[in-house]
């Protein structure tokens, strides 16, 4: 099936693209994990997620249900949603985007003066760091096309000082937050060095699957960091300000921090970090049936994707076709694999993938993985089990 594919591109390009050949990549590209065709079944997992308990339920939406996964991208409606502070309410109408702190020249943006900027679009597969770091948290991720203006302009426009460090992105949403025994009222914010805040790849994003961004997922404005965990993809922005220090925020310095516990010449040294920047992760998405033969589909994502493998109840790792992601480097691409011997009773399927600089996805066991004490950045391997009759 790979080698189909390339050598049609191959055709294409030497022959040139006509538009009929374009929406015909297109479908051929999306092999791996299509439509179920007539006859084909989804053969269930046998461990389902447990239902989100309280208080999460009211954090977390929607999440994706991978036996469903069939698209590259994921429709807006089954798109997941993480609301710290509940849905804020805000008038549209009086909506600015605020840029003050360590600037020459303060700004106070309208969504229609926004929107007149350049326009960029990104396909990005956001996941939220959590993500099957808890029980009842696999399906905090979804793909989708986002579009807006690039940040790094607009910071250029209002005019960064010298003295500045970070960039910190101020939300509408506010909630409760506990330093000892002092409780504030704060709103979400998290915040970037202005290296990384600078990077073409990060739009103010206006746009989610080619509608205005909807209320969930940020309206009217939120910030799109492709290759970032979603907790950096602040929504429903307000104000962003240019600091001199290092911003210590809820979501920066107490919550979303990984903890580590590591040797240093034979003591334990306990690492705390920050956590932000994506990785390399994949997942068994769906086993399915048809005509007795079983396939096995996933998607790989985090960084550059050159490989995926499985691994059916321990045994040799078999490579799987990769589906080429329509070209983006930050979206998800979904694989598949025959899996020809499936034979009746109970079966584990796991999955690795191998980035295009050769690392590979850590196994459970793991250091990175095993010594983590904190539930984030859970990129280890992923085993499911599902039952062949
Ligand atoms: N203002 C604000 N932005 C936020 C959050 C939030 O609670 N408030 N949650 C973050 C987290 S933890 C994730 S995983 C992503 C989820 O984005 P989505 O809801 O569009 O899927 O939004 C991030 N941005
Ligand atoms: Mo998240």
């Amino acid at each position: 099936m790979g080698k189909r594919l390339t050598s049609r591109r191959d055709a294409m390009l030497a022959g040139g693209a006509t538009v009929a050949a374009l929406a015909f990549l297109r479908l051929d590209r999306l092999v791996a994990m299509a439509p179920l065709q007539p006859g084909e079944d989804v053969v269930p997992w046998l461990d389902q997620r447990p239902e989100v308990p309280q208080p999460a339920q009211d954090v977390i939406g929607q999440q994706l249900v991978w036996e469903e996964l069939d698209s590259w991208i994921t429709p807006t409606d089954h798109f997941f949603t993480i609301k710290h502070f509940g849905q804020p309410t805000f008038d549209l109408q009086a909506w600015r985007l605020h840029i003050a702190g360590l600037v020459t020249q303060p700004l106070s943006l309208t969504l229609d003066q926004l929107k007149a900027r350049p326009r960029q679009e990104v396909t990005f597969t956001l996941e939220c760091s959590g993500n099957s770091g808890l029980p009842f948290l696999t399906g905090g991720i979804g793909n989708a096309t986002w579009a807006g203006t690039p940040l790094a302009p607009v910071l250029q426009e209002a005019g960064l000082l010298d003295e500045g460090k970070e960039i910190v992105f101020y939300a509408h949403d506010v909630g409760a937050q506990k330093v000892r025994d002092m409780e504030l009222t704060a709103p979400f914010a998290r915040a970037m060095s202005i290296a990384d805040a600078m990077s073409p790849n990060n739009l103010l994003c206006y746009e989610m699957n080619g509608a205005p961004l909807d209320a969930g997922h940020g309206a009217p404005l939120r910030l799109l960091a492709p290759g970032w965990y979603g907790i950096a993809n602040v929504k429903w922005l307000d104000r962003i300000e240019v600091i001199d220090t290092r911003f210590m925020g809820h979501f920066m310095a107490r919550d979303y921090v990984t903890i580590r516990e590591e040797q240093r010449d034979g003591r334990p040294v306990w690492t705390e970090s920050s956590l932000g920047r994506a990785l390399l992760k994949s997942a068994p998405a769906r086993v399915t049936r048809k005509d007795g033969a079983y396939r096995i589909g996933g998607a790989a994502w985090g960084a550059p994707v050159a490989g995926v493998e499985i691994q059916v109840d321990g045994g040799a790792w078999l490579p799987a076709t990769l589906d080429e992601g329509l070209g983006s480097e930050f979206a998800w691409k979904l694989w598949s694999v025959a899996w020809p011997n499936a034979t009746p009773g109970e079966h584990t399927i796991t999955s690795r993938a191998t980035d295009t600089v050769g690392n590979v996805q850590p196994a459970m066991t793991d250091p990175r993985i095993a010594n983590k004490r904190t539930y984030w950045e859970s990129n280890g391997q992923i085993t499911r089990r599902v039952a062949v009759a």
